[in-house]
């Protein structure tokens, strides 16, 4: 830990700690993706496949856009690369990662189905993954998988109004694209 982290912990600590944050990273997949393209020389063809991925950090409908996966061509069964990285308060049982799925065309996209996944039970998922089938998908079928990876360390910090609003800045800045 350098000595900036530490000053910035201790000011923190000394001010009084009352929740403790847990770093989740997550990476998506998906299976078994229908056909979604057309085109002329071939009946039907595999989705050009990007994720925009959603976090709410309560029961409430209070979404957040984390960010958008890039496009994985001609791919039934694609793993993005991108990491998406947030903090979740110990205990929170409601925080939720939404994950809407989308085959790029030249003209309008097609949706191809979303699933909403409760942060928790990633966590405490074996090997911290779980599969859900796609909701509302035009051509049924698909599957989204999300992979996180749980840092253990705890980073206690104050609780107040203005924590609340650092934080939701936070969410978005903590997401990261590799
Ligand atoms: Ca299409
Ligand atoms: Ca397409």
């Amino acid at each position: 830990m350098g000595r900036a982290t530490f000053l910035v912990l201790a000011t923190i600590l000394a001010a009084g700690c009352v929740s403790a944050l847990t770093r989740v990273e997550i990476m998506l997949s998906a299976r078994d993706l229908p056909d979604y393209d057309i085109c002329c020389s071939s009946p039907v063809l595999p989705p050009d496949g990007y994720a925009v991925v959603y976090f709410a950090p309560s029961n409430l409908d209070d979404y957040f856009e984390e960010g958008t996966t890039t496009i994985l061509s001609n791919n039934n069964n694609p793993n993005w690369p991108e990491v998406f990285s947030f903090n979740v308060a110990e205990g929170n049982t409601t925080a939720r990662l939404r994950a809407v799925l989308w085959d790029s065309d030249v003209d309008d996209d097609d949706y191809m189905g979303s699933a909403e996944i409760n942060i928790a039970d990633i966590i405490s998922a074996f090997g911290h993954s779980v599969t859900r089938s796609l909701q509302g998908a035009p051509k049924g079928d698909g599957k989204v998988v999300v992979t996180a990876r749980v840092n253990g360390t705890l980073v206690h910090v104050p609780v107040d109004s203005g924590f609340r609003h650092a934080r939701h800045l936070n969410y978005k800045s903590l997401n990261t694209r590799t």
